[in-house]
């Protein structure tokens, strides 16, 4: 079927093909007058058709080129205060000033508090104490180069300075020496020589009855054996306060109060070569 139609077309497309070479063949005779007896031709333009409804909106168009820079306007109001700005970087140090007057003088401060820094405070505490032992000890020395004297067996020595019995045990004991203990006649004698020349009435000697009352004993704690020289009437521990003895300058001695200071003798041992 199908190509008895194509068979059918062909033959009407040939035909309109032959009858144009026809029209266009014949130069005597317009087209028109020649074809307008063929019906199949195209009929004659119409007349113009009615104004159209007017169009939708057209797209926006590209942005146009720049235009040309516009006059300066005028100066606009003042803005307000802006924040404060950053601290600037630390300047020179500036020109030394002149000396101001002299001020009022403060008031008397309050006590100072401990210190507690404790080790600088020990060894000042033990300078003290060295630099004093030092001046004891120089004017010690001065003192025995100015008068001594000695036996055979030791050196006695007047210590000038008032003292309790304690203090001048003490005072004899740090020297490697000890309170005069006369235990004969003859170191009795050197040592009264030695306090009366001295010009002296009288001094500690290391005798007392300070553990036991009446049984007197000398500063090396060995009891009086078959010596002593007691003034007459002594001791008689008057008012049970006279536990320590000293001499007088006659040699002769007497029990007295320990409390009470005055001149004593130390007494050194010779070292036996
Ligand atoms: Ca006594
Ligand atoms: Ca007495």
């Amino acid at each position: 079927m199908k190509k008895q139609l194509w068979k059918h077309e062909s033959f009407f497309l040939l035909l309109i093909f032959q009858v144009q070479i026809f029209c266009l063949e014949d130069d005597n005779q317009p087209a028109a007058e020649i074809c307008s007896t063929h019906t199949i031709l195209p009929g004659p333009k119409g007349d113009d058709g009615k104004k159209g409804d007017q169009g939708e909106m057209g797209k926006q168009g590209k942005v146009g080129p720049a235009g040309t820079k516009g006059d300066k306007g005028e100066i606009g109001d003042m803005g307000d205060q802006g924040m404060m700005g950053k601290i600037g970087p630390i300047g020179r140090k500036g020109d030394k000033g002149l000396k101001g007057s002299s001020g009022l003088s403060g008031g008397k401060g309050k006590a100072g508090a401990v210190c507690d820094c404790g080790k600088y405070r020990k060894v000042v505490g033990q300078l003290d104490i060295n630099v004093a032992r030092l001046k004891s000890s120089i004017k010690f020395v001065k003192n025995v180069l100015a008068g001594i004297r000695e036996t055979e067996e030791k050196y006695y020595y007047i210590v000038q300075e008032e003292k309790s019995y304690k203090e001048a045990f003490t005072h004899c004991r740090i020297r490697d020496g000890i309170l005069a203990m006369p235990k004969d006649e003859a170191a009795n004698a050197v040592i009264s020589d030695y306090v009366s020349k001295s010009g002296l009435f009288r001094v500690f000697i290391g005798v007392n009855d300070m553990e036991k009352e009446g049984q007197f004993m000398y500063a090396d704690r060995t009891p009086l054996q078959n010596y002593s020289n007691w003034k007459e009437g002594e001791p008689q521990d008057t008012s049970g306060q006279e536990d320590c003895v000293e001499m007088l300058s006659t040699g002769k001695w007497n029990d007295t109060e320990c409390h009470l200071t005055m001149y004593f003798v130390c007494e050194f041992p010779k070292r036996r070569e």
